[in-house]
């Protein structure tokens, strides 16, 4: 074919390619069975060919998000045994006595100090355990949690 000739001819031989080479409906197909080999996506029900000719693909993608976390801590008083104060963080807080003794000293000496860091649940339960075996002894002693 001469130059002028292919020149004339391209938009035609351009629109015929794509409308011939590159079926839409068949490229949806092979995207769609591609992303669901590779496990790509979520071509559940409701994404197929609905008899329109026309598919649709949608894509889900899974988003995971990390949990607020919350620190426990306990407050000072001037009551509350040192001796309670260790066992509390003993028996709520898995603490061995040396951590237990450092971190009520720690209390003891600053007005406040962390127990443990937990999720929302968690933390609230601790808190309540606290203050139940606190109040059933007589004791003032208070903790509280806060958000990270
Ligand atoms: N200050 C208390 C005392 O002298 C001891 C204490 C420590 C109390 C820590 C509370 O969270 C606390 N007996």
């Amino acid at each position: 074919m001469r130059l002028a000739a292919f020149i004339l001819a391209a938009p035609a031989i351009l629109r015929h390619g794509i409308a011939l080479g590159v079926n839409r409906l068949g490229w949806f197909r092979t995207q769609a069975a591609r992303m669901s080999d590779s496990g790509e996506g979520d071509n559940g029900p409701g994404n197929g060919d609905n008899g329109s000719g026309t598919a649709v693909i949608t894509r889900t993608k899974t988003r995971t998000k990390k949990p607020s976390m919350y620190r426990v801590l306990l407050l000072n008083d001037d009551y509350t045994p040192m001796e309670f104060v260790v066992l509390v963080l003993q028996r709520y807080f898995n603490k061995t006595a040396e951590q237990a003794t450092q971190i009520m000293l720690h209390v003891h000496r600053n007005g406040v100090g962390e127990c443990g860091v937990y999720t929302y649940e968690v933390a609230e339960t601790k808190v309540t355990q606290v203050m139940d075996f606190a109040h059933k002894h007589q004791h003032p002693l208070q903790c509280i949690m806060e958000k990270k």
